[in-house]
């Protein structure tokens, strides 16, 4: 098999994919690439901006590259401080590894989408994956667009692009930057470490996640599986738990009594109302076989437990 190459590796979802690949494949296999080298990596490590198609190219060829995780983007929040700017990033990105990709002959391309996809002209509850895409923020938009080129690539070129809709996605390796989901992750740093929390969102903001593990074995799966059961080219449907702010705080108060949690809504607030509050994921079910493992108890068992490691080593 041919080398994988991971734009975007230093980010929440890159740390832990990167290490998971080299665990399938082999470190020598697997070439992580970033802006900034975080000094995090073992094995094979290149500077890559992807907005630069030609060291995008360069690096492609150097490894012979047959497989590529285009991780970089800005998210959702982010986005909306420049909307223009964040368009650009977003789709040049796209645009530059589909094209390599395209002439270098590299087999596969994951392409990450999200729940940001879906609007106000969505149902709420369980929201179909065949649904019309209304996004309200610059990310959203710029990966509904990701999601019909990736199709375009592949019904034009036959470029193997595979692409999911994450749900907000829950970890303790890393910390996530710049989402409207991020306050899952940051609830429980300030949970373990034994501070008050302050959401940014109100306190029945019902929202889908995910936890790290489940999100990443569902993205090896979509990629290791038979090309003939990929029946969507657009993007699929991603599920693991839904839950508020409230619920979740909830959970951590049975292992932390004395946690405590106030709400300061501010503009991230409009872009979680807009959002799904369930996702159906059936057709990723019965397509590849997808299933999550972790629900709002198990995933919170887990994240503590992980993180309580890190804090102890800390004090
Ligand atoms: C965000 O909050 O922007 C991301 C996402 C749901 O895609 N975590």
């Amino acid at each position: 098999m041919g080398r994988i190459l991971i734009i975007g590796a230093g980010g929440q979802l890159g740390t832990v994919l990167t290490n998971q690949l080299k665990e399938w494949y082999g470190e020598d296999q697997v070439i992580a690439s970033d802006l900034r080298n975080n000094g995090s990596f073992t094995g094979h490590f290149e500077l890559i901006d992807a907005t630069d198609y030609q060291r995008i190219e360069e690096v492609v060829q150097q490894y012979q590259v047959e497989e590529i995780y285009h991780l970089a983007a800005i998210l959702s929040a982010n986005g909306e401080k420049n909307p223009l700017g964040t368009w650009d990033m977003n789709m040049k990105t796209l645009f530059n590894v589909l094209e390599v990709s395209r002439l270098n002959g590299v087999k596969k391309v994951f392409y990450p989408s999200s729940i940001a996809v879906f609007g106000s002209e969505v149902v709420k509850q369980n929201t179909p994956q065949a649904s019309f895409l209304n996004p309200s923020t610059v990310y959203g938009m710029s990966k509904a667009a990701g999601e019909n080129w990736a199709q375009y690539y592949f019904q034009k070129y036959g470029l193997d692009v595979r692409s999911l809709r994450y749900p907000g996605v829950i970890g303790y390796q890393s910390l996530p930057g710049g989402g409207t989901t991020d306050y899952a992750v940051d609830i429980f740093h300030r949970a373990v470490e034994g501070t008050h929390y302050t959401c940014f969102l109100e306190a029945d903001t019902t929202l889908p996640m995910i936890y790290m593990e489940d999100a990443i074995r569902a993205t090896i799966a979509l990629m290791q599986a038979p090309a003939e059961s990929i029946k969507t080219r657009m993007s699929y449907n991603l599920a693991g738990m839904s839950f508020s702010p409230k619920e979740i705080a909830a959970v951590i108060q049975k292992t932390y009594p004395d946690f405590t949690i106030s709400y300061a809504p501010d503009f991230r607030q409009q872009i979680a109302s807009s959002w799904p509050q369930s996702i159906d994921d059936s057709p990723a079910r019965s397509d590849w076989g997808w299933k999550p493992m972790y629900d709002l108890e198990s995933m919170a068992a887990d994240m503590i437990k992980q993180l309580k490691k890190e804090y102890i080593l800390f004090e």
